[in-house]
């Protein structure tokens, strides 16, 4: 811009400062270029869980071990702080579990997966998800079990099996 004769160069000029939360107001200053976000809500919720799904949900291990996938999805307005899952044998006390990466999306609204593996000689039976615990930057947090899952007309079990 020019201002009485003097000309300076913009620097707001390609910078985007959209941070994908709806919840701050981003705007470019332009005496330096760099991006300032204000906070305008109050967050105290935790993220919303609108998908989940486990692939397989039934596993036979009499050939070897199998692994299992779990795949959710997560939306915050603050973003996603924490976030594992883990299922638990039905008696003899065997978790497994994983920390997921984002598939798609981001941390505001992303889809999440990550794999373990049901070793050969797990026990068997129906496993539960023991907890699925994920919270917010700001520690709002959740936790789900099963039969929270399944209420919500999710998977909450794997059934592991020896042969038919
Ligand atoms: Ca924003
Ligand atoms: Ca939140």
């Amino acid at each position: 811009m020019c201002i009485a004769g003097l000309c300076e160069e913009d620097l707001c000029a390609n910078v985007d400062c959209d941070d994908g939360n709806d919840c701050t107001v981003d705007s470019c200053d332009p005496s330096n270029g760099t991006c300032v976000s204000i906070l305008i809500c109050e967050d105290i919720d935790p993220p919303a869980l609108t998908a989940f799904d486990i692939v397989p949900q039934s596993v036979d291990l009499t050939g070897g071990p199998a692994e299992v996938t779990f795949t959710w999805s997560l939306t915050d307005p603050s973003g996603i702080g924490a976030n594992a899952i883990e299922m638990e044998s039905p008696t003899a006390g065997q978790f497994i579990g994983c920390s997921p990466t984002l598939l798609s999306g981001d941390q505001f609204d992303g889809v999440w997966t990550c794999t373990d593996t049901f070793d050969q000689g797990a026990e068997g039976g129906v496993w539960e998800v023991s907890t699925l615990r994920f919270s917010d930057s700001l520690g709002n947090d959740a936790r789900f079990f099963g039969a929270d899952l399944e209420l919500l007309g999710f998977p909450g079990y794997v059934d592991v099996t020896y042969g038919p």
